[in-house]
């Protein structure tokens, strides 16, 4: 029998006495990119500095807690290729709220003074934002709910915007907020957020945020696929005890981060970030390149039937479309050098195939209506404006709308995830298979496409006759033909 992973049954120590460690970062969306990537950064830290202890918070569900208070909120990371698996174990995060429970003690280690940087990975959705122009949605369910009870908030932004409001009525500093999401400039994309349903509630609070608080941006990146019960077991017998809840990932690693922290922060680039004054650039190259190929591949080996992004990207006619997307579609786009963004697209093309991943597609084609915008819709629209073709680019977003009508090339049925998934399925049942009329419904979501993409004729050809070809031919004979 094995032991459960605790302080007790840990064989290598932590390479700093926990005891010391104190809370310095509250992290909302303690998930698990969080817990492979920023929490890892923060444990090599917390040997030179000690200051800097992790509260996460989950605001939707209590597994993570559950999940890591019996094992006193440590865990492992494998990091794993074609290689092998390395495991280390991570002791940075202290503890874990969950706010439906435990809302008023997270709102009071939000304004502890302590807590100087609030970070979070709340994904595309927790910003309850219209994602086609980066606004609040004062629609939004748990908007209009926070709105009414601004005490007891449900939403990151009234977390956020209740914990400073605390702040500034104790003569207190604000804390730092430091977006790790993939959101395009997703510090100013949250500062917005926040300083517009501030305003909804007072506007001399809303003043203040803007006038003090800081929203850098930062580009994160590491693929962490969800973990499965075959991962415990990989992790088990790789360690000898028994982690609830250990992290798979890969070995590659960055953080890109504007160096904007008037509270003061971490050391971080003595532990591998980059500390940068302008990150929008590596922003624009991670979510178009990395996201906008990882999102089409998806959307088509889902539907061609590849399990996994490794399968998808074996797929010759795959890889030859993503491989053209990126270098003559996306690099143009950007403004690095054309060699730089060579290398770094072979070198995504070989995390994409890393075996020992068992990253599924359905996962990243997860909440397709928050993520199409910054990983395609940005790119489409700057070659539409130059007149450049957008064929590969296209086919992403039509292979997202034959995903989302829920009912894959073989008839079953395809568990489509997304905050809107009803209205999509709803648009999808009125207009069968019928390519225009679906593609006319899909488009007229002024959320995800705006105003103007619905109305250029060379964008509403390129989807259209695409989807045509997907219902006609399958996913894979048309990826081949497009690549
Ligand atoms: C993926 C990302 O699930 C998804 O949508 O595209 O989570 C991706 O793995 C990360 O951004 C990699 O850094």
């Amino acid at each position: 029998m094995s032991t459960r992973l605790t302080m007790k049954s840990l064989v290598t120590p932590l390479a700093y006495d926990r005891k010391a460690v104190t809370p310095g970062i509250v992290h909302l969306g303690i998930g698990a990119f969080h817990r492979a990537h920023m929490a890892v950064y923060v444990d090599d830290i917390l040997a030179t500095d000690p200051s800097w202890g992790i509260i996460g918070a989950s605001l939707r569900r209590p597994d993570t807690k559950d999940a890591l208070a019996p094992q006193d909120f440590l865990y492992t990371v494998a990091i794993r290729d074609a290689a092998g698996t390395r495991a280390r174990v991570i002791g940075s995060i202290l503890d874990v709220l969950d706010a439906n429970t435990q809302r008023k003690e997270l709102i009071v280690t939000l304004a502890d003074p302590r807590i100087r940087i609030v970070s979070l990975t709340v994904t595309e959705k927790g910003y309850c934002h219209d994602p086609a122009t980066g606004n609040l949605d004062q629609r939004h369910p748990d908007i209009v709910a926070d709105l009414a009870n601004p005490h007891a908030p449900i939403s990151a932004p009234g977390l956020l915007v209740r914990a400073l409001e605390l702040r500034r009525e104790a003569g207190n500093a604000p804390f730092t907020v430091l977006s790790c999401d993939n959101l395009p400039s997703n510090g100013k994309t949250v500062a917005r957020i926040v300083t517009q349903f501030a305003r909804l509630r007072d506007p001399a609070l809303a003043d203040w945020i803007a006038e003090h608080v800081a929203f850098p941006c930062s580009m994160v990146d590491r693929i962490v696929p969800a973990t499965t019960d075959a991962d415990r077991d990989i992790v088990r017998e790789l360690t000898g005890v028994e982690d609830a809840w250990p992290i798979m990932t890969e070995p590659f690693t960055q953080w890109v981060i504007e160096d904007h922290f008037p509270q003061g922060r971490p050391a971080f680039e003595t532990v591998g970030a980059q500390l940068v004054e302008e990150v929008e650039a590596f922003e624009l190259m991670k979510l178009r390149m990395l996201n906008g190929s990882h999102s089409t591949m998806s959307y088509i080996g889902y539907l061609g039937g590849c399990q996994f992004v490794s399968e998808a990207v074996a797929d010759p006619g795959i890889r030859q479309l993503i491989h053209g997307l990126m270098t003559s579609e996306v690099m143009p786009t950007l403004p690095m050098d054309r060699k730089d963004l060579e290398a770094y697209r072979d070198a995504l093309l070989a995390r994409f195939a890393n075996p020992a991943l068992k990253h599924r597609t359905w996962q990243i084609a997860m909440d397709g209506s928050q993520k199409l915008p910054q990983r395609l819709l940005g790119t489409i629209r700057d070659r539409l404006a130059a007149d450049q073709s957008i064929q590969r680019l296209a086919l992403g977003v039509a292979a997202w709308m034959r995903y989302v009508t829920g009912i894959d090339e073989k008839g079953e049925p395809i568990d489509v995830k997304d905050p809107h998934a009803a209205r999509l399925r709803a648009i999808a049942d009125a207009a069968g298979r019928d390519a225009e009329k679906l593609a006319d419904g899909l488009l007229g979501l002024p959320e995800i496409f705006g105003t103007d993409l619905p109305s250029n004729a060379a964008f509403r050809g390129a989807v259209t006759g695409h989807l045509a070809a997907l219902f006609r031919d399958g996913a894979l004979a048309t990826a081949k033909a497009v690549a």
